[in-house]
């Protein structure tokens, strides 16, 4: 069995790995936004990018802290676009591998310029450069792959900053539903495997389309970076009510929508449906196993009720993980091994 598929099969055990642990880290860090008007800036790169994005709106949603994301790159080439300069800011950089050049770079950055910033990297190699250079460090060292890409990594790294934000909420209930994260993971794995695995094997399909709204997006942007990495097939992801305005152009007979649906947007989101349908489209939902009558006709994957759609977050992912990583196989590629990537991007000196 290749590693990626075994590093996709590991959440359920390395999430719970990263609640027993995320308190105590983020305690030691000594950081708080007690201070009036602080803001939160999620910058990465990759993955870590589309991670900084789905994190920066959780952040914002629950503890009403303006929080932005930023490719790494952004923060030194434009930063007065990307910091804030008069209140304190704790910024969370974030980087599976910790040497990332941009991620490090930005850093470096961010202590000459800004008095008024505080850096906390988030990674899964405690022994690399951006745990030591960083004001301080989130390290979640079970969840680094030996793969290339990034998949239980970027999700223990999304829920770490998830139990970050409902710490600082003080919204107890939000930090018992992630508890249950990992339980409902291993209750609903075979069958997220087996949705996951007649779609990738799908010789019908030949573009994809994820849609995602709000904190959802960066994780549809997610999906679509694991089939470009893992098979290189076409793929885009979009805000669904976006999808409309443009985009909408591209579908054709071939063309997979996979629907991330919240609850709270269920009603909006049936309706790009409906318009995708008549298109042509073949339609994938992924709902709360309550709302899988409202899609009646389409092939649904009911995911765990009981969790708020702030908290369902990272259930998404292993099932767009398994998707890559199924049509990988059925195209004789080897997931462990795509093309032209490389775990980390390092510049050179001139670069
Ligand atoms: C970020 C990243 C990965 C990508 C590739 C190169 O890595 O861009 O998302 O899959 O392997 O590196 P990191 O900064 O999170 O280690």
């Amino acid at each position: 069995m290749d590693k990626t598929y075994q590093e996709i099969s590991n959440q359920s055990k390395s999430w719970q790995q990263t609640l027993d642990i995320v308190a105590q880290s983020w305690s030691d860090t000594g950081l708080t936004f007690d201070s009036p008007g602080t803001h939160a800036l999620f910058i990465g790169c990759g993955t870590s990018l589309y991670l900084a994005q789905s994190a920066a709106r959780l952040f914002q949603e629950v503890t009403g802290i303006i929080s932005v994301a930023s490719p790494a790159s952004e923060v030194m080439l434009t930063s007065e676009a990307v910091v804030p300069a008069n209140m304190p800011v704790i910024a969370f950089a974030i980087s599976r591998s910790g040497t990332t050049s941009e991620i490090l770079m930005a850093v470096d950055y961010l202590h000459r310029t800004y008095s008024n910033v505080k850096t906390v990297g988030v990674t899964c190699h405690s022994e690399k450069t951006l745990a030591k250079l960083a004001h301080a460090a989130i390290c979640l060292d079970h969840a680094r792959e030996e793969s290339v890409v990034m998949t239980q990594s970027f999700t223990n790294m999304l829920l770490a900053l998830q139990w970050i934000a409902a710490h600082t909420a003080k919204r107890t209930d939000l930090m018992t539903e992630l508890a249950q994260l990992p339980q409902a993971l291993e209750t609903g794995m075979d069958s997220m495997m087996e949705f996951a695995t007649t779609i990738g094997r799908d010789a019908g399909l030949n573009q994809f389309i994820y849609l995602g709204l709000g904190s959802y997006n960066g994780l549809a942007e997610e999906g679509t970076l694991k089939l470009k990495e893992m098979t290189q097939t076409p793929c885009e992801a979009y805000n669904p009510l976006e999808f409309r305005h443009g985009p909408i152009s591209i579908v054709e007979q071939g063309t997979a929508t996979v629907f991330l649906v919240s609850q709270v947007h269920a009603s909006y989101i049936r309706g790009v449906i409906d318009d995708v349908k008549k298109l042509n489209a073949r339609v994938f939902v992924l709902t709360p196993a309550a709302f899988v009558d409202d899609f009646a006709g389409h092939a649904v994957l009911p995911l765990a009720d009981g969790f708020s759609d702030w908290a369902r977050a990272v259930l998404y992912m292993p099932v767009l993980q398994f998707l890559a990583h199924a049509r990988a196989v059925e195209l004789g590629l080897n997931p462990d091994r795509p093309r032209n990537l490389s775990q980390v991007v390092i510049l050179s000196k001139s670069e």
